[in-house]
C-alpha cells in the first residue's frame, strides 16, 4: 500500500529539536545505511506512542553548543566503543537543508534488540558524522510495521524500497506543504 495522496490523521507530527546520540554501529557498518538515533525521552508523547514501524517526513539539523551534556552522559555505545562526538561542528551547506527521512521506531527484531530506539536515516549524503548535533523533524507518513527477516540483504532491500516510497510521497503537493521545519 502506498502513503495517500496527503498526510492523514495523526499526522503531522513534528518534535523539537533532539539530540543526535550513539547506538550500536550498525546501521552504517552493518547496513550501509546510517540512522540518527534520537533519545526517546525527548519525543512528544504523541510521536512515543505510534505504533512500532517505518514512517517517513521531513528532518533538519543544526549543530550544538559542544558542552551538550549527553557527551558527558553517553560517549559510548553499549559495547563499551568509544564515539566522537563532533556536535554537528562540520555540517554545511545543503546539510543543513530540510532533508527528507525515512525512520525506524521498534525493537529491530532482526538484531534481537529489548529496547524500543527511534532511528532516522536522512535520505542525503553527508562528508561527515553529526554525533551531538541537534534535529528536529516531522512525521507525516506510516509505510510498514517492523518485520523480523531471515536475512541482512533482505531487510536492506526493504529499506531501500522504504526511501523510494518515502520519496516518491514527498514530491506530492500534499507533503511538500509540510516542508517548511
Ligand atoms: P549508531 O548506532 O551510533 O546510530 P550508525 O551506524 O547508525 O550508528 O550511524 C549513525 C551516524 O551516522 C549518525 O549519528 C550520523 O552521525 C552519521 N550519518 C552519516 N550519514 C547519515 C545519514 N544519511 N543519515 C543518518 N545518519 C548519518
Ligand atoms: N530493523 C528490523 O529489525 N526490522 C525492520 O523492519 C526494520 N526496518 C527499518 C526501516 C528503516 C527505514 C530503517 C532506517 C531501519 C529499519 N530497521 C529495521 C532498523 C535497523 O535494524 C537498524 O537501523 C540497525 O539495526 C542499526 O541501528
Ligand atoms: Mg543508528
Amino acid at each position: 500500500m502506498s502513503p495517500p495522496s496527503a498526510p492523514k490523521e495523526p499526522f503531522p507530527l513534528t518534535t523539537e529539536f533532539c539530540d543526535v546520540v550513539c547506538g550500536f554501529g550498525r546501521g552504517s557498518a552493518e547496513l550501509g545505511i546510517p540512522t540518527a538515533n534520537i533519545p526517546i525521552d525527548q519525543l512528544p508523547e504523541t510521536i512515543d506512542s505510534l505504533a512500532l514501524g517505518v514512517y517517513f517526513g521531513y528532518a533538519r539539523l543544526q549543530p550544538s553548543d559542544r558542552t551538550a551534556d549527553h557527551q558527558i552522559r553517553n560517549p559510548h555505545r553499549p559495547d563499551g566503543s568509544r564515539v566522537h562526538f563532533n556536535h554537528g561542528q562540520r555540517l554545511t551547506g545543503g546539510d543543513l537543508d530540510v532533508l527528507p527521512v525515512v525512520l525506524s521506531i521498534g525493537i529491530n527484531p532482526f538484531y534481537h534488540n529489548n529496547a524500543k530506539t527511534v532511528e532516522l536515516h536522512l535520505v542525503h549524503t553527508f562528508a561527515h558524522d553529526f554525533y551531538g548535533a541537534q534535529i528536529k523533524f516531522r512525521i507525516l507518513g506510516y509505510i510498514r510495521p517492523e518485520l523480523d527477516y531471515t536475512t541482512r540483504e533482505a531487510l536492506i532491500a526493504d529499506i531501500h524500497n522504504d526511501i523510494a516510497i518515502a520519496q516518491r510521497a514527498l514530491a506530492l503537493p500534499g507533503y511538500i506543504r509540510h516542508r517548511d521545519l
